[in-house]
């Protein structure tokens, strides 16, 4: 009797080992963006970075532009040369004004997080 629960305790210990440590694992995080999030930069041309605290999957991670008019362009990644926990990409031809890069990002864990980077664009 008590090998046999000791033999049940031990897969169902390493299932619980293994869901705890999922969960631990984060979910992407933004740390650090390019441009400063509130920063006004000068245009026409802003190359962009967001890094996060974990590797994410660049080819279901996505990011928006959104102009100072509302409209919203999604936005090619740059995906040569970069991190894994990087998202990169160049904005070009940008009027002066208020902009907010909406991203969406899959990280390795499987769960998707998103947020907003707010800069200014002044004239060059
Ligand atoms: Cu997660």
């Amino acid at each position: 009797m008590r090998v046999r629960s000791l033999l049940l305790a031990v897969p169902i210990a390493a299932v619980l080992m293994t869901l705890a440590l999922g969960r631990a694992e984060a979910h992407a995080v933004l740390l650090e963006a390019v441009p400063t999030p509130g920063s006004t930069v000068a245009g026409p041309d802003v190359a962009f970075a967001l890094r996060y605290n974990a590797r994410i999957d660049h080819e279901r991670s996505s990011v928006m532009l959104i102009g100072p008019d509302g409209s919203e362009k999604k936005i090619d990644l740059v995906t040569e040369g970069v991190r894994p926990e990087v998202m990169r990409g160049d904005l070009t031809k940008l009027a002066p004004g208020k902009y907010r890069l909406r991203w969406q990002v899959l990280a390795v864990d499987g769960h998707i997080t998103r947020g907003d980077v707010e800069f200014s664009v002044r004239a060059p």
